[in-house]
């Protein structure tokens, strides 16, 4: 192990800071969101800086981007350093951003140091992991794994029902490759904690062990527009009265599986939207998590009963969809190893943890042995415009990733010598 290498940490923090104007907001956030001009505008960036790092770029008929740096052995499976560039509506400048940007800074190190690995390093950067305009969350780098097709992923329509194919193609970022093509030998992906443990506790850095459970529903809840002044209140069939009253349930639910489950309803849409008139038709998301898939189950078989119950006589019904169901996932154990090592030698506090947000690291372990690395963000804020995160832990988290890919290759390269 090099460990007096360390990254350029004042060149790492610049590139957060000039690509945090693609998309800033006037909060200190960025709102980037996937396949739009200023995914785009970021992407090329990318490009541009990883052609000028000596690396060679492609991107596959999902859009990921690959950025490969040669080593001793081309024939050999990459080991990848991935992450995301898209962003939430609020998002904040840290989130997915440093894990690319802290890959190009490898790069940038490995180059300056003059370093030739045995196998290539690839930098990833993986379209749509927030899912926040084409649901699902993650769906290029489940393409890549194998968990959905690439026909179901171009058929995804946003709000406004722009199909994810279409608005790849308007950016000019349909790849020849087919996604999930070719191989990786390892993925490791930096990232900001998104929550308070390692903050909390004084830690810099987490050794991710693995991934929570969560699944997304899409509820409709069904009633009839009427006129809000001449229509009785007995006679109402109100679909936002209604929903507001199976919100409270999805809440109640996993204050019931405390302390580890957790319930979102982050998207609400009433129809017709009118002051003066009686919602005939609301429309509300589902996010469960926990880290026991059998217990994020039981929450849904809970809820529907639930919905059930609270709309029975009521004239009001509802559909309920399960449009997305992530399995917790655990870790491969050699790259585990090889980032504890890291954050041993470069004298850094640590501490094991699963991470509670979903990240494309949960597919991509289904196909390449993978883990993560997370640094601590203010408050454990995140999706929100005041994200936070210290240039210097960002910088130990890089030196742990740079750490961890070179004893990877060293450790792989023992298996298959040049
Ligand atoms: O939803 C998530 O957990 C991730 O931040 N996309
Ligand atoms: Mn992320
Ligand atoms: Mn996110």
């Amino acid at each position: 192990m090099n460990t007096n290498l360390r990254v350029d940490a004042a060149r790492l923090w610049e590139t957060i800071i000039e690509t945090a104007k693609i998309g800033g907001t006037e909060k200190g956030g960025i709102k980037r969101l996937t396949l739009t001009d200023l995914d785009a505008q970021v992407r090329h960036w990318l490009i541009d800086k990883c052609t000028a790092a000596g690396c060679d770029v492609s991107y596959d008929d999902m859009g990921n981007i690959f950025a490969r740096r040669p080593g001793k052995d081309n024939s050999l499976p990459p080991i990848a350093i991935g992450s995301h560039l898209d962003t939430q509506p609020t998002g904040g400048k840290f989130d997915g951003i440093i894990g690319v940007l802290a890959g190009l800074e490898v790069l940038r190190s490995l180059n300056d140091a003059g370093i030739e690995t045995n196998a290539p390093i690839e930098l990833i950067d993986w379209t749509n992991e927030e899912g926040a305009r084409f649901a699902p969350a993650m769906l290029s780098s489940g393409v890549f794994a194998g968990v959905f097709s690439k026909d179901y992923a171009y058929e995804r329509e946003d709000r406004e029902g722009l199909r994810f194919g279409d608005e790849l193609k308007r950016i000019g970022f349909v790849g020849a490759e087919a996604c999930g093509a070719h191989k990786l030998a390892a993925h490791f992906e930096l990232h900001i904690e998104q929550g308070p443990i390692l903050e909390d506790e004084g830690k810099s850095i987490g050794i991710v062990t693995g991934v929570q459970g969560m699944r997304w529903y899409g509820v409709t809840v069904t009633g009839m527009d009427c006129h809000a002044g001449t229509t009785p209140m007995r006679m109402r069939q109100d679909a936002l009265v209604a929903a507001s009253k199976m919100i409270q349930v999805v809440q109640a639910i996993a204050l019931a599986h405390g302390p580890d489950a957790v319930s979102t309803v982050g998207l609400i849409e009433a129809r017709p939207n009118s002051r003066n008139v009686i919602p005939g038709e609301v429309f509300f998301s589902i996010d469960f998590r926990h880290p026991n898939d059998e217990v994020v189950a039981k929450m849904e078989k809970e809820v529907k009963d639930a919905f059930e119950k609270i709309l029975l006589g009521t004239g009001i019904s509802f559909t309920f969809e399960c449009i997305w169901d992530s399995p917790a996932v655990h870790f491969d154990s050699d790259c585990i190893a090889a980032v504890e090592r890291a954050t041993t030698d470069l004298g850094l506090s640590a501490r094991r943890i699963v991470s509670g947000a979903g990240h494309d690291s949960a597919y991509i372990a289904k196909v390449a042995p993978t883990t993560m690395i997370f640094v601590p963000c203010e408050k454990g804020v995140s999706h929100n415009e005041a994200e936070s995160a210290e240039p210097a832990h960002i910088a130990a988290g890089a030196d742990v990733l740079l750490q961890a890919v070179l004893a990877t290759d060293a450790r792989l390269a023992q298996k298959h010598p040049a």
